[in-house]
């Protein structure tokens, strides 16, 4: 068999009237629609004259047309790029000014507004993936055959670009592979024991690894299907939950849920399985869940560049604050930060892997791909973390300047940046504080540049004009000085100390 991750998901398919998507309207497209659709799409892309290993790149709303468009990608080769649909115009002409798409396909409402900074960077193509004016994505595949000859593919040929940012500089992509993908759905299919009986409560975006591939992947592998809600709203997840069988969420997501009182043990008891990841669950969440449902909350730990590294386990303790254990096929250590020697039991150091589910590299970055790996393979993923005594892998703080809100990664430097290139400000410091509901939120401390006082609004607004929201500081607070220690670097720790309770109610 080919390596294209799509002739893996074809023969696991039982029967073509299988479910596999459930829309919130009752609508339900059966795997056979699915294997026709995507066949549609391929045509489509074919004549659009997309060809294997062209970049596809995607920002539109999370609809089963942008699953059609991952998959026919698949099939034709191409490579899949999709976008946070909160990036701003500006950071969009950045990520297609560096993958080059041969398409762009996004919403027909922000199509108009896209087409100008594309066609700056040399972007002719750019298509709405649904619209009713027959050149969109979606009129010209309903137009296509729908047989199409699924190309047979290397697995270590690229199925998709995802971007993430850097400690420094600009956002980086990531190159992911049919085999990192199928690799890593097959083990999640086997370890949280997914099958045909499963409906997973797909309520995640489908930008991301966690929704995308960890998600979708899994369901397909195991010819399940997926309840799929446009986001996560708290009384939409609570009116499907009699009708799934298994949730994945970030944390954000348990945090809601356990503040609705509609949320009790009755609702839950068709559910058997609910996992979390992307960002820390707390202990007092896993344990709240457990009180409140009867059931433990499974949190696993993954990241952008390798899919899923380690899961607690299905059978056995579901520790809160712990990852579990190597995904099989992957090996895992802690090392020395600096030296990578491996380090005992019990020390705190930077985790490293190894296995089929770590990428290629970043896109047209073979420096920054070199930083991140270890002469003898391993890929360094900058978290610290230690083995307990039971062998469970335990997150204990990051070696990279990154804060988690709500499940998406902000890189300070990124938004210091664009806050010392404002007029108004000599000098900044983000940094990320604990948060009741988004575990931490960005906040900016600032030094004035001397002229007047700083007007916290107008910097937000001045900084949402390239940046997505998600970025933009909660609180914008103003300081005569930043802290720094002997050698001049800003004590950020102290800053963090300083200001812990700031969001806390
Ligand atoms: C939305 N906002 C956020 C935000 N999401 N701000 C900070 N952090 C976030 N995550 C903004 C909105 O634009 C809005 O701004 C305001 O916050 C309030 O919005 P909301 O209605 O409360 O947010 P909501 O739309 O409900 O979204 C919150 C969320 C969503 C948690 C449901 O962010 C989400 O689905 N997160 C999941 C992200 C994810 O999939 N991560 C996986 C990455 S892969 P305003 O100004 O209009 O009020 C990965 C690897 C791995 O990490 O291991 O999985
Ligand atoms: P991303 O770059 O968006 O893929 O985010 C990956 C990062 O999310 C990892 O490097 C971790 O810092 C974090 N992460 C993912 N899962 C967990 C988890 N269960 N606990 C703590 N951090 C996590």
């Amino acid at each position: 068999m080919s390596g294209n991750l799509f002739d893996t998901i074809e023969t696991g398919i039982g029967s073509a009237g299988a479910p596999f998507l459930i829309e919130p309207s009752g609508r339900t497209v059966s795997y056979g629609e699915m294997i026709a659709t995507s066949g549609q799409y391929a045509n489509a892309l074919a004549q659009m004259g997309v060809a294997r290993g062209d970049r596809v790149a995607v920002q539109a709303r999370k609809c089963a047309e942008c699953l059609w468009l991952y998959l026919a990608c698949l099939r034709l080769g191409a490579v899949y790029l999709p976008l946070n649909t909160a990036y701003t115009a500006a950071e969009i002409a950045y990520f297609a000014g560096d993958a080059e798409p041969s398409l762009f396909v996004c919403d027909a409402e922000t199509l108009d507004g896209l087409r100008q900074p594309l066609a700056a960077i040399g972007l002719r193509q750019i298509r709405a993936i649904t619209a009713p004016d027959g050149e969109s994505m979606q009129s010209v595949a309903a137009d296509m055959p729908e047989e199409f000859e699924t190309a047979n593919l290397s697995g270590d040929d690229l199925a998709a670009i995802l971007y993430t940012s850097g400690t420094t500089g600009r956002s980086k992509g990531a190159m992911i592979t049919h085999e990192n993908l199928r690799s890593n759905a097959l083990a999640l299919v086997d370890i949280w024991r997914f099958s045909a009986a499963d409906v997973l409560l797909h309520a995640l975006p489908i930008y991301h690894t966690h929704g995308l591939f960890v998600a979708t992947n899994t369901v397909m592998l195991a010819g399940g299907a997926m309840l799929f809600l446009p986001k996560f709203d708290v009384d939409g997840v609570l009116s499907s939950l009699s009708k799934s069988t298994a949730m994945m969420g970030v944390p954000t997501f348990y945090i809601r849920l356990l503040a609705h009182p509609d949320f009790t043990r009755q609702r839950a008891e068709h559910m058997r399985l609910f996992i979390s990841g992307s960002a820390p669950l707390s202990a007092e969440i896993h344990r709240e869940f457990t009180a409140r449902t009867g059931k433990a909350i499974l949190e696993r730990y993954g990241m952008t560049e390798t899919n899923m590294i380690t899961s607690n386990p299905y059978d056995g303790k579901r520790k809160p604050s712990a990852v579990g254990f190597p995904l099989p096929g992957v090996t895992a250590r802690i090392a020395d930060p600096e030296t990578g020697k491996g380090l005992q039991q019990g020390e705190i150091g930077v985790i490293e892997l190894k296995g089929p589910n770590v990428f290629k590299g970043y896109w047209r970055m073979p420096e920054k791909t070199a930083e991140v790996f270890r002469n003898d393979g391993h890929f360094i993923t900058g978290d610290l973390g230690y083995i307990d005594d039971e062998g469970y892998f335990t997150i204990s703080g990051r070696d990279k300047d990154l804060i988690i809100s709500g499940g998406l990664n902000v890189y300070p430097a990124e938004i210091e940046n664009a806050l010392d290139a404002l007029g108004a400000i000599s000098e900044s410091a983000v940094i990320g504080l604990p948060h009741p509901d988004f575990g931490e939120a960005v906040t900016a401390i600032v030094v004035s540049s001397g002229n007047g006082p700083i007007d916290e609004q107008a910097i937000r607004d001045d900084l949402a004009a390239d940046l997505a929201k998600f970025k933009i500081p909660r609180r914008v607070i103003a300081l005569e000085s930043l802290p720094r220690n002997t050698m001049g670097k800003i004590q950020k720790n102290r800053l963090r100390e300083e200001f812990a309770g700031l969001y806390q109610p």
